[in-house]
């Protein structure tokens, strides 16, 4: 593990060589845009606890309570801008011959960053989902539950709740980047949600160079091939520089 906060030369060598490039992002990344993350010391599970929000059964209990707390994450974001670790990684797009992002994050910002092949395995906070004909639609209301505009149906917000599977092709191809990766980079991630949490083994396992960039150590440092620890929007930035300067 390099605690220098600096990018190790080898990593930003196999970047430049690499056919193919697969990014796996957590709420790390989206920090630096003034979005709490989930675990941290400001974390929103801190604040709101997981079990009575991000859950199937909280939203049965009280959807008013769950559509709260995601008009008030989606507001959070609106006024939120992408920031250099999101526009880092959409320049190591540009550049590798073969890319996938896989993100937890459902905050839509890797997209307006331009990061274009984007699997987003946690769903999106702004799109809603109706519980009676299952039709999606972009939310723009700020407030209370949405009705669906096909079947006037209850609708809930289009992410994976705890407990919930996620959607069986999207995870196919989570999976199948990682391990034809031969490099995969892990940003601002806690590495404990599972499934996500097992794509970086699933790389290392196929002989894909795991790049491991976080503010702490976590359950996939000693396995990852570097870990650094710091801040995404200036190891990102500081990575791509070397790898294509
Ligand atoms: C599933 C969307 C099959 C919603 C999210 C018991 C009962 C039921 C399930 C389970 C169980 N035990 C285990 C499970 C499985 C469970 C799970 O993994 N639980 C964990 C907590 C143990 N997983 C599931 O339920 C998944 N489904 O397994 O289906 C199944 C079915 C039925 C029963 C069992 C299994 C569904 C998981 C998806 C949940 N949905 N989000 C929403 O957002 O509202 S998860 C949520 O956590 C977000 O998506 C988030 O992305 C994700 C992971 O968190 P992180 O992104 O890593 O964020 P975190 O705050 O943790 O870490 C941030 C890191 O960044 C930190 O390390 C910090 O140091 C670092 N950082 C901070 N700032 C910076 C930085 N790094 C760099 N630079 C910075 N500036
Ligand atoms: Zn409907």
């Amino acid at each position: 593990m390099s605690d220098t906060g600096q990018v190790p030369g080898e990593a930003a060598r196999r970047l430049n060589e690499a056919g193919s490039v697969t990014v796996l992002t957590g709420a790390g990344v989206s920090a630096e845009s003034g979005i709490p993350t989930f675990r941290g010391a400001d974390g929103l599970w801190q604040e709101y606890r997981a079990q009575d929000l991000a859950t199937p059964q909280a939203f049965a209990r009280d959807p008013q309570l769950v559509w709260e707390w995601y008009h008030w994450r989606r507001r959070l974001v609106s006024e939120a801008s992408a920031n250099l670790a999101h526009k880092a990684i959409a320049g190591i797009e540009d550049r590798a011959d073969a890319f996938t992002l896989v993100t937890q994050n459902v905050d839509g910002l890797h997209r307006a960053a331009g990061s274009r092949n984007i699997l987003e395995i946690h769903g999106n906070l702004n799109r809603a989902r109706c519980l009676n004909c299952g039709h999606r639609e972009h939310l723009d209301r700020q407030e209370g539950i949405p009705r669906c505009g096909s079947c006037q149906g209850v609708m809930r917000p289009d992410v994976v709740w705890f407990g919930e599977s996620l959607d069986r092709q999207t995870l196919e191809a989570a999976f199948t980047a990682a391990a034809s990766a031969q490099v995969f980079i892990v940003a601002g991630t806690s590495n404990v949600v599972q499934p996500a949490a097992s794509l970086a083994f699933a790389a290392a396992d196929r002989g894909g160079y795991v790049l491991e960039i976080n503010l702490e150590p976590t359950p996939l440092t000693g396995t990852a091939d570097a870990t650094v620890l710091g801040p995404a929007g200036e190891l990102l930035p500081q990575l791509v520089e070397m790898a294509w300067s």
